[in-house]
């Protein structure tokens, strides 16, 4: 039976009770501050105490184990399957989800002066208090409103499709294609164009979502969403923009002489009246539907006289893998750092290709359905280098979600959410033409003269996304904050687009465009700043990892593959959870408490030398 009715009545009784005591303060507590020992401060007799605190964690931990679990079942049905149906069911399990983690978060607060808690107790009420992602007001129609909206724009992403006049339509997948290897300005601008005709009739629905979560967020203690998403980082909300502006300020250097040195290339293939010379880069040029990594134009920009050394997609072709075989491939080299084979089961149950039956939402992501061994990943594969990569980013989750499946409800989650997407990418910097040798895949290994075209390549895909990375969230907090409303929300996005990326749109937009619902997690209401993070974090892991495997080479040809002693480390990691604020497991795997751009700057020292080299005599920037 489902605890939810007992779980609501409780709160119910709880609200009626203290109807005038406003959920106070669930700003960010710091552990130490309510772990100290204080025993002259004994809890006064009248309020909560400590074992009332401990006895409503673990309760609330049962709970929300069991109606997430249902949750996550529903969403993987509806993801797999998408129907007018499956997504009323699951907005219903959301729906019940949400109140549930709702009532818990305003509950909380009840022990927010309590002294004498030990660390995970407090660290677990505060857990409670800003962990949700999208909370909703406590008002039982708008909470169902609200997750009635998010299923509705996840099924409009996922079912979202660009018709011609002439009837012909064309799904994200295949507009993709074209943006990646059409050369034709008008064909990519068409295809561009195409696929944001899906986001207009979002626009409405997502400026009501913010409402109601905004709403949600406040109730809870918070100014807003944004800084309730900006409080899960184990440091005051205040004090994380600044982290990130310290992070990006250290990398703006490199991606502002790639992006000079990309623009130059792409006025000349495409002529300076598509491409000006000083501004912003259009963004139906970069290869990419988002503009958010390059690597499809790398043929416009590469080094002359070097070559990346090897196609990995034309070579996956050649040898005959399939998804299934490049999943594998993914598994073995886990397997090769010591990790478990996964279990029959994710063979089974993942959704490795495109159904041609029904509509599924393509977007590549990674499940834990029972937070014990029913790991899945749910991909449109094709044969191509880039879904390679991406099953080892989605494999990573699973590995990480494995790890720590002895961990407590609370702390079966990452040290902070860049970390999760961290991991998989970690492994995919091991894809070095050493390891395609390995493999069988490359006769022979390209000597250094081939470096510098792989770098390119690797800055295409990872330097670029650094700002991209960065600008999703910066919009979505501004949006959250009320600094814009939903007639500005577009401008502002192309505002951002163009400060942080130097990247502008490639025509006027129409008066109802959308352009930030064309991107998966704004309808999926995933935060982004994670991805930022996770490609400085990346480089942190690899760094450290390639040490701890001896390796003598230059970083950007390390591969751990096959290092015992890499996985062990990089298991000690994972296995922590979020049992410990992120600083502590990062320290467990490279030592420094600090996320930090040197190690990215490291790897590709080599590169920027060489744009530094090429930019002289160019006008770089953008106005
Ligand atoms: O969404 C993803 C993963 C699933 S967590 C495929 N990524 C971001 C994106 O596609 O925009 C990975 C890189 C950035
Ligand atoms: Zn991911």
């Amino acid at each position: 039976m489902s605890q939810l009715p007992r779980l609501l009545a409780l709160v119910v009784l709880f609200l009626t009770l203290t109807a005038c005591e406003q959920p106070s303060d669930a700003k960010f507590i710091p552990a130490a501050e309510t772990t100290a020992e204080t025993p002259s401060e004994a809890p006064q007799k009248t309020g909560p105490t400590v074992e009332e605190a401990r006895a409503f964690v673990a309760a609330s931990e049962s709970t929300l184990e069991q109606l997430g679990q249902h949750n996550e079942r529903m969403g993987w049905v509806l993801a797999n399957f998408i129907t007018e149906d499956t997504e009323l069911l699951a907005a219903k399990s959301a729906e019940q989800f949400t109140a549930a983690q709702v009532a818990v978060a305003s509950e909380a607060a009840r022990f927010n002066s309590l002294v004498g808690l030990d660390y995970d107790t407090a660290r677990k009420l505060n857990m409670l208090k800003s962990g949700i992602v999208i909370p909703a007001p406590m008002d039982a129609a708008k909470t169902a409103e609200q997750s009635e909206i998010g299923a509705k724009l996840s099924g409009m992403y996922g079912r979202g499709t660009y018709c011609r006049d002439d009837g012909s339509c064309l799904a994200l997948g295949e507009l993709e294609d074209i943006i990646g290897a059409s050369r034709d300005p008008a064909q990519l601008l068409e295809a561009w164009e195409g696929w944001r005709t899906v986001s207009p009739p979002m626009k409405p629905l997502y400026a009501r979502q913010v409402e109601l979560a905004n709403e949600g967020a406040q109730e809870l203690g918070f100014d807003d969403l944004g800084t309730m998403w900006r409080s899960a980082y184990d440091m005051d909300p205040a004090d994380f923009p600044g982290e990130l502006d310290k992070l990006w300020e250290q990398v703006s250097p490199l991606y502002e002489a790639l992006h000079c040195h990309v623009r130059a290339r792409l006025g000349e293939t495409y002529g300076t009246e598509i491409v000006p010379a000083d501004g912003p880069i259009p963004a139906h040029l970069l290869g990419n539907m988002w503009a958010q990594s390059w690597e499809n134009i790398f043929d416009l920009v590469a080094p002359p006289q070097t070559e990346a050394g090897y196609d990995l997609t034309a070579i996956l072709n050649d040898e005959g893998y399939d998804a299934i075989s490049m999943v594998k491939t993914g598994e073995a080299f886990f397997s090769s750092l010591g990790f478990e084979e996964l279990p029959e089961t994710f063979w089974q149950r993942s959704l490795f290709v495109k159904p041609a039956d029904r509509d599924v939402v393509c977007h590549a992501s990674a499940w834990d359905i029972d937070e014990q061994d029913d790991l899945r990943i749910k991909m449109c594969i094709d044969v191509n280098a880039e879904d390679f990569k991406t099953i080892h980013h989605e494999l990573g989750h699973n590995y990480y979600q494995r790890a720590y499946k002895g961990e407590s409800y609370l702390y079966r989650s990452s040290a902070n959410d860049g970390f999760h997407e961290a991991v998989g990418d970690t492994l995919s910097l091991s894809i070095t033409p050493e390891y395609l040798a390995k493999l069988g895949l490359l006769d022979e290994v390209p000597d250094a003269s081939g470096d510098l075209g792989l770098l390119m390549k690797q800055a295409l895909e990872k330097i670029a996304f650094l700002p991209f990375g960065l600008m999703v969230d910066q919009w979505r907090w501004k949006v959250f904050a009320g600094e814009v409303g939903p007639e500005g929300y577009n401008e502002l996005w192309w505002q951002l687009r163009e400060r942080y990326q130097g990247v502008g749109a490639p025509s006027d937009r129409p008066a109802d465009a959308f352009d930030p619902g064309a991107k998966y997690h704004v309808p999926g209401n995933t935060p982004y700043t994670r991805y930022f993070l996770a490609h400085i974090l990346q480089f942190q892991f690899h760094q450290a990892l390639c040490e701890i495997a001896g390796n003598e080479d230059p970083i950007h040809r390390c591969s751990i593959y096959g290092s015992k002693q890499a996985g062990e480390r990089l298991n000690a990691m994972l296995e922590m959870g979020r049992s410990k604020p992120w600083p502590d497991a990062l320290a467990a795997l490279t030592g420094s408490q600090e996320m930090d751009a040197t190690a990215i700057l490291d790897y590709f020292a080599p590169l920027q030398a060489w744009l530094d080299e090429q930019n002289a005599g160019r006008q770089c920037g953008w106005q």
